[in-house]
């Protein structure tokens, strides 16, 4: 009885861990307007990033070809970060969605080399 109990515990906690735990996302941070491309001409990326977040463009995360949403880009610690590491490859700790579009991010470091 206990023993029952106790499995199905297990399987609950296990069945939560994929959505609810943190994991580290491995990619860049870029804008929404560009994506995985800049463009402006005789800007760095991180120039480009800028620019295009000052005119109303959001900070996006860039895994591969795939663009996600950064869904607490206003919090202001998350926002110096982002703004820190725009253009950079990083390593962000985070929590996805469950549709995949969007993260939400603990912390960004640059990985180690
Ligand atoms: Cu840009």
């Amino acid at each position: 009885m206990t023993r029952k109990i106790f499995g199905s515990l297990i399987a609950v906690l296990l069945a939560g861990s994929v959505s609810v735990f943190a994991e580290t996302l491995k990619g860049s941070i870029t804008d929404k307007m560009c994506g995985a491309k800049h463009m402006m001409e005789g800007k760095s990326d991180a120039e480009c990033i800028a620019a295009c977040v000052k005119h109303g463009s959001g900070y996006a995360f860039l895994e591969g070809d795939k663009v996600l949403d950064i869904e607490n880009q206003n919090d202001k610690k998350v926002a110096s970060e982002l703004a820190k590491h725009a253009g950079h490859e990083v390593e962000v700790a985070g929590t996805r969605s469950s549709d995949g579009k969007s993260v939400k991010i603990d912390s960004i470091k640059m990985p180690k080399k």
